[in-house]
């Protein structure tokens, strides 16, 4: 077995994330996939919350994709995805932390709201007004891009990139487009679609529309 095993599961964004920081960083790693709808036994007892991503390194088991993405960090310095600079640093930890605490729970409001069209109005726009917050006081204020701390990918451009691959069927299913005055993201999602890391990881629109439909099967 390699040194590095992370424990994933196919449709999971988080999981992806740090799939993705595993390449952008070369380290060879084994994928172990977990069927999340029939869960083993040994992962339950391996996985303190039940849930993927799950990495194992040696004897240290760590959960939580962005605890994850800084244990790698960490435990493998070459080929940096976060500055030396600590104000830059904490800058970058802010955005990474913006992702998951304010614009997710936007994306999740849509999908738990999706029978209610009042509250959908109101969901689509706090969606537009967290992706043009993104759009002016990250893309545009943080570096001259292309991404997010200039020149080199980081674990910002890791911690949103599953989600705007899955966008297309936010505005197919919800009508929450990108907002057009989000050049500088729109533009961002172009060249992260071209990266290795993307393209080693990334599944099709359909393969993402079957799993959110399920949702209304579900209901
Ligand atoms: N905050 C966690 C979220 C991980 C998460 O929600 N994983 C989902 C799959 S996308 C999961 O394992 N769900 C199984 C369950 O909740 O039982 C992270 O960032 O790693």
């Amino acid at each position: 077995m390699r040194d590095v095993e992370l424990f994933s599961y196919e449709a999971c964004p988080y999981a992806q994330r740090v799939r993705m920081a595993l390449i952008e960083k070369g380290i060879p790693f084994a994928l172990t996939e977990v069927d999340l709808y029939n869960k083993p036994d040994w992962f339950k007892t391996l996985s303190p919350y039940g849930k993927v991503p799950l990495l194992r390194h040696g004897d240290a088991l760590i959960c939580e994709s962005r605890i994850i993405n800084e244990y790698i960090e960490d435990a493998f310095p070459d080929r940096p995805l976060l500055p030396a600079d600590p104000d830059l640093r904490a800058r970058a930890r802010i955005w990474i932390d913006y992702c998951d605490s304010h614009l997710m729970p936007a994306l999740h409001a849509l999908i738990g709201d999706r029978h209610n069209p009042e509250k959908q109005i109101k969901n689509r726009q706090v969606v537009r007004e967290r992706l043009l917050f993104i759009e002016r006081e990250g893309l545009r204020k943080l570096s001259e891009g292309p991404y997010w701390l200039g020149a080199d990918v980081s674990l910002i451009d890791l911690q949103f990139m599953p989600f705007f691959e899955r966008f297309p069927c936010y505005v197919e299913l919800w009508d929450a487009p990108l907002p057009a005055e989000c050049s500088s993201l729109i533009a961002w999602v172009d060249l992260m679609r071209t990266r290795d890391s993307h393209l080693r990881t990334v599944q099709t629109h359909e393969f993402h529309m079957i799993r959110y439909r399920r949702y209304d099967q579900a209901a």
